[in-house]
């Protein structure tokens, strides 16, 4: 007598889920000048001048500014880096990071 093959062929795949990707945010302070703000916003994050104005002034008025996403190890290279260009200036210039929601 034949048997009824009960085994399961469908596979289930594990859902994989996308990684977060991260927020770089630029910090303001009183002491960092602003042209110098742009010329690490231009290197850092490859943007053209009126871009990194818009970015710096906004940081300027309202304390913080987003400045880009990206994958976590990416966003936090790229804050790590223009941090330490303010520092190798000796300015407090801070970019820090956040996983978006
Ligand atoms: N507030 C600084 C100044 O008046 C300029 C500045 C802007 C510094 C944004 C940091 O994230 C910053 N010289």
């Amino acid at each position: 007598m034949e048997r009824i093959d009960t085994k399961r062929r469908t596979k289930v795949l594990p859902r994989t889920e996308r990684p977060r990707l991260h927020k770089v945010i630029l910090v303001n302070d009183d002491f960092t000048p602003r042209e110098f703000v742009v010329g690490v916003l231009e290197a850092e994050f490859r943007m053209n001048e009126s871009e990194a104005l818009k970015v710096m002034i906004t940081a300027h008025q309202r304390g913080v500014c987003v400045v880009a996403v990206f994958a976590r190890d990416v966003a936090e290279t790229k804050a790590a880096r223009a941090t330490d260009a303010g520092r190798s200036k000796g300015y407090p210039l801070l970019f820090t990071t956040e996983p978006e929601e």
